[in-house]
């Protein structure tokens, strides 16, 4: 039996619900090792090592390291492409592309605004960090221009890159998890009549189920 994957952060993250998403579609063995950021300990000599930025998700597949969540699903669909959902990262040139041009408009467009918003509307409170007004008013103005794109495209094409659920959609899945159940923001997708049949598909996936279990379960204790 092949060893399983490690994946190094604590699920609430974003970029490391994201990698889990993709291993569960994968149907890919993985064992979870949790970092508690609120210990500092993605800033340790042994974890930067294998996270140079000391952040998290870092992950290992046998001899190979790798950092950087929608990296590590891209080599995670390529190297299982033959188990799990096998068309999660498209099976030609052409359905890869449109993946691509999808993945990089999350990461380029749509991340930015909502991973602010995650911060501000979610994480600050519980933080006890003081929310930002100005970048919360600036991030929803400019997630709203994101959403009126993935609005039309979603008319055209069930999923963004075409009829088939793909890493591109995955890869919203833990940003809009956080706005549309944790902040009062829900309305940027719900009250979008293509966008918010789209994260019904998305967010009711098991892989996905599975994953938000994963976050509203206590840490495993260490000793
Ligand atoms: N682009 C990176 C972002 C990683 C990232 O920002 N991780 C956050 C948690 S979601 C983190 O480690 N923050 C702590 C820090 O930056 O010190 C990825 O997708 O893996």
């Amino acid at each position: 039996m092949a060893t399983p994957v490690k994946v190094y952060g604590p699920p609430i993250s974003t970029a490391v619900s994201r990698v889990l998403a993709c291993l569960l579609e994968k149907d890919v063995q993985f064992q979870l090792i949790t970092i508690s950021m609120s210990k500092g300990e993605h800033k340790k000599p042994d974890f930067l090592k294998i996270q140079p930025f000391g952040q998290v998700p870092a992950f290992q597949d046998e001899s190979v390291s790798l950092f950087e969540s929608r990296t590590i699903c891209r080599y995670i669909s390529e190297k299982y492409h033959n188990q799990g959902n096998k068309g999660l990262y498209g099976t030609n040139p052409i359905e890869k592309a449109s993946i691509d041009q999808w993945l990089e408009a999350e990461g380029q467009s749509f991340n930015p605004p909502s991973s602010a918003l995650v911060f501000q509307l979610a994480f600050a409170p519980r933080m006890k960090i003081k929310q930002d007004e100005g970048v919360i008013k600036q991030s929803e103005e400019k997630l709203a221009k994101v959403l009126d794109v993935y609005e039309k495209r979603l008319g055209e094409s069930r999923y963004l890159a075409g009829d088939e659920f793909s890493l591109a959609d995955l890869s919203h899945l833990p940003n809009t998890q956080y706005l549309v159940n944790a902040t009062d923001r829900g309305e940027l997708f719900t009250g979008r009549k293509n966008v918010g049949r789209w994260w019904g598909e998305i967010s009711s996936r098991e892989s996905w189920k599975k994953v938000v279990e994963m976050q509203n379960s206590p840490p495993p204790r260490r000793a």
